[in-house]
Formats: C-alpha cells, sequence, structure tokens
C-alpha cells in the first residue's frame, strides 16, 4: 500500500484515456519487486473523485483508492506535503498545523485500512509505505490481527525535539507501532523512532525491539536501492550511448558538465548548487560556456506555496546567472523544468562529468544510486550531500554539507579536476555498494526481516 498506485491515468490524442507507468521515487524503487510477487497495490489514482474498480495492469493487480478534491487539498497537499514533509525534513521550510488537515489524514488513512482488511487474505503480508500513511499499521491490525505487517518510511524519521512539535505526535506514534516491523532509511530514523516510543509513550524498549499492547515491534535500517543491474544494462546500450555524445554537442561541446536531477523540492538544495556554481564563475575557477550546468528540476507539488515561492527563486538565479554569465546560443545553466524519459536521463547521467547532489535532508536519494550504475564507463563524479540517506553507502563520493558553500564549491573544484584514474578508482569502489546493494537486496532484507519478527 503506497499514497499513489504506479500508475498514471493519461488521454490521448483521440480522446480516449488509458493508464501510463508513473515517475518518482517509490515507484520507480518498488515496481519491479512487486511484478515478481502476485499481490495488489492499493493507492490513489492520481484523479479526485470516485475511483475506478480493480484492475490489472503489465503485471500488477491494482486497487484505486478514491480521493475527493477537498481531501488531496487536506489530506495530501496540506497535512502530508505541509505538516508531516517539512517537519520530518529538519523543517527546512516551517511546517503548518491544522486540524482539518488532520482530521482529512485519520478519514483517508482509515479508508485505506478499510480497503487493505477487504483485500488481504488470511495470515497476509501487508508491506505498508511512507508518510501518508501512518496511522494505517494500527488500523489495520484492529481490523484483522491475523496480517503480518511491515512499515517503511522512505523520508528521514525526525528527531524527538523535531517530533514532538507535532500536535498528534501521540497518534502518529500509536499507528506506527501497529506494525510488526517499522522499516527506515538510516539506523539514525530508527533510533530516533525507538527513543521516542520510550520517552514519549514509555515504552520498554530491548535494543531494536519494544513492548507494546503485548506484542513485539522492532526497529531497523533498511536503505533502500535501485535495480542496478536494469539501470546499468540501459545506460550501456548503444542508443543512450550515443545519445549522451549527441548531448555533449547539442551543449556546445563543453569540457565540463555538471548535473542535478531533482523532483523540484525545497529541500533537494537546488539553490545551493547554483550559487556555488555561480560563485565560481564569479571566482573565475571556472567559465561558461567551458563549464556548463544541467539542472534538471521535475515539477512537483505545484500547487502548495512554498514550492510556488521556491520554483520562482530558483528561476529569477537560473537567469541572474545566465544574464551575467552566458553567451548568445551559449547559457551558464541548461534549466530544464520538464519530465524527461527514462532513457533520456540515463544519457544525461552518462554525459555528466560531474553530478551533483547536495539536498539539505533526504531520506535516501535514488538520483545518486541511478548516477553510479550509469556509469559502466567508470567515467563521471559524484558531489554528495552527507545528509542524504547514500552518503552512508556512497562514501568515495565527494561529501559536502550543503549549509557551507565554501565546501561545496571546493567539492565542485576537486571534482571537476579529478584525474579519470583517481575518478574511475572512487567510482568502481561506488558501484560495487549499488551492485551488492541492489533494489532486490533491500526488499528481500526488509521480507526476511518481516518474517522472522511477526513468527
Ligand atoms: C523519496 C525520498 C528516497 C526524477 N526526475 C525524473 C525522474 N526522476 C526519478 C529519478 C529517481 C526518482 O525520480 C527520484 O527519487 P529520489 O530518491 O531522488 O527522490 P524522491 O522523489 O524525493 O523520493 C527519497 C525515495 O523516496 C525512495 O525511498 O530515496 O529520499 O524523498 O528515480 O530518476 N525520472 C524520469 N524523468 C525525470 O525527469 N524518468
Amino acid at each position: 500500500m503506497a499514497n499513489r498506485l504506479p500508475v498514471d491515468q493519461v488521454t490521448g490524442p483521440d480522446g480516449r484515456t488509458r493508464w501510463q507507468r508513473s515517475p518518482g521515487g517509490l515507484v520507480t524503487a518498488l515496481e519491479p519487486f512487486m511484478r515478481q510477487r502476485s499481490g495488489a497495490w492499493l493507492g490513489w489514482s492520481g484523479a479526485p473523485g470516485p475511483a475506478p474498480a480493480q484492475f490489472d495492469h503489465d503485471g500488477l493487480h491494482l486497487v484505486p483508492i478514491p480521493l475527493s478534491v477537498e481531501e488531496i487539498d487536506r489530506y495530501y497537499e496540506g497535512f502530508a506535503n505541509a505538516s508531516l514533509w517539512p517537519l520530518y525534513h529538519d523543517v527546512v521550510q516551517p511546517p503548518e498545523f491544522h486540524r482539518s488537515w488532520w482530521d482529512s489524514y485519520v478519514q483517508v488513512n482509515e479508508r485505506f485500512a478499510a480497503a487493505a482488511a477487504a483485500a488481504a487474505a488470511g495470515g497476509a503480508t501487508v508491506w505498508v509505505h511512507d508518510y501518508q500513511l501512518q496511522l494505517v499499521p494500527q488500523m489495520l491490525r484492529q481490523a484483522r490481527p491475523d496480517l503480518r505487517i511491515g512499515f517503511f518510511l522512505h523520508i528521514p524519521f525526525p528527531p524527538m525535539e523535531l517530533f514532538m512539535q507535532l500536535p498528534w505526535r501521540r497518534q502518529i506514534m500509536t499507528g506506527l507501532l501497529g506494525a510488526d516491523l517499522v522499516g527506515f532509511q538510516r539506523p539514525m530514523g530508527a533510533q530516533n523512532f525507538l527513543q521516542i516510543a520510550r520517552r514519549l509513550l514509555g515504552l520498554r524498549a530491548t535494543g531494536s525491539v519494544l513492548q507494546h499492547e503485548g506484542r513485539s515491534v522492532h526497529a531497523s535500517a533498511f536503505p533502500i536501492s535501485i535495480d542496478t543491474r536494469a539501470f546499468d544494462e540501459l545506460a550501456s546500450s548503444a542508443e543512450v550511448v550515443q545519445r549522451a555524445a549527441q548531448i555533449r554537442r547539442e551543449l556546445g561541446e563543453p569540457d565540463k558538465v555538471i548535473l542535478g536531477v531533482d523532483r523540484l523540492d525545497y529541500t533537494k538544495g537546488i539553490g545551493v548548487r547554483l550559487r556555488a556554481f555561480r560563485e565560481l564563475l564569479e571566482d573565475g575557477s571556472i567559465s561558461a560556456p567551458q563549464t556548463v550546468l544541467v539542472q534538471v528540476a521535475t515539477p512537483s507539488r505545484e500547487r502548495i506555496e512554498h514550492y510556488v515561492t521556491m520554483r520562482e527563486d530558483i528561476e529569477r538565479t537560473v537567469g541572474n546567472i545566465n544574464g551575467d554569465y552566458g553567451g548568445i546560443g551559449g547559457p551558464a545553466v541548461h534549466y530544464l523544468h520538464q519530465f524527461m524519459p527514462r532513457e533520456e536521463l540515463a544519457a544525461l547521467y552518462r554525459a555528466a562529468d560531474v553530478m551533483a547532489v547536495t539536498p539539505y535532508r533526504d531520506g535516501m536519494n535514488l538520483v545518486a544510486k541511478e548516477y553510479v550504475a550509469a556509469r559502466g564507463d567508470l567515467g563521471g563524479t559524484l558531489v554528495l550531500s552527507e545528509f542524504a540517506g547514500a552518503a552512508a553507502e556512497l562514501r568515495q563520493a565527494f561529501l559536502v554539507n550543503p549549509h557551507d558553500i565554501v565546501g561545496v564549491k571546493t567539492a565542485l573544484r576537486e571534482a571537476l579536476e579529478l584525474p579519470p584514474g583517481a575518478a574511475a578508482r572512487r567510482m568502481r569502489a561506488m558501484r560495487r555498494t549499488v551492485r551488492r546493494y541492489d533494489l532486490e537486496y533491500w526488499a528481500e532484507s526488509f521480507f526476511t526481516a518481516l518474517g522472522e519478527r511477526a513468527a
């Protein structure tokens, strides 16, 4: 179960609607795993109003859950994305709390839980995903004590000092405690959860196991990954390699290409990257168009206020940099507020000398892992924020503190100047990691742990 189904309904030129696989970290991560199993996927279809009947698509059984216009506003854009999202990401933007949003969150979680209770076979395993559905484990356990319930949080779980701001902190904790296993991206998330359970709810904990209402609830880290082999293959295909060369020609054969790929989100630190790039141009460390920055900023959550103002800021900054440092037909920053086909994304990874991933806080960051998976040629260097979950595994990246602009500049410069041999050594080591700890490893280890815990 996840907030969204892995498909979108699209209307073709002939006016007919059809389902198409949708973008996003969660979908990218789970789709191949679900396909191999005979399970059902429950989630919202992405459109307001009554939900279509259950259906099969591309080997997946899909159970759509309806959301009204008001629920999209309050549960999804409100409580999930304007209360929980900023609170769980170190309050990089101030979270807003509204009782009407919370009421809607409870109501929608009840609907998801009821749908799962109806869909699951006796003794089935239910895997609940992410911050939109934190009340589901407890609701589902109440309705169906026979089920084995796992929960995985894709975003960071905040430290107690921040979590305590939440007016409904007890309800959220109790909701999660309905699961047999609660999974986090990093050990720190699990530690935060255990500490809050002890201090706020007075639960007893032994290691990573809590005692709650006569049951054991386990909390630990399962760092998510990608289908490394599939991405590697895609990025090494003749078409993608050719397209990568063509992209460099279209950019005007620059010496160096820096790349950023993110959902346009204030947690991703796109502004940090632009500022560092600008300062490097200013102090003469680099010059355009010999060195260019390509920033793909995928449209995201466009009705939420913080996202509107952030987009304006970023686009103004891009305009300023290009006004000051671009030439005719040769901008310094190539900014694409567009959704790219996967092949094009792979070609961009392949064409980039330096991949810049600088979030202020990020559960994992799959883009960093995709970049590594795409570089079967052992080219390219990765600049990666210490505050992305991926930093725990990709130790050979140039790790940076995104709040330290001087440090980001230094890392970008070093990454740009790194000799190919040294870059290849780092890339080889990171590729070993993402190949070993891939998506299958993640899903299998979560499922195995859930099986052992609930047995
Ligand atoms: C959440 C957590 C965690 C992006 N633009 C395009 C495109 N993408 C794909 C990327 C990547 C995915 O979307 C983004 O994943 P991230 O992990 O970077 O970030 P979130 O969307 O914030 O995901 C995150 C993740 O959940 C999984 O647990 O890692 O920390 O925040 O796969 O490739 N894909 C295509 N075109 C684009 O323009 N095709």
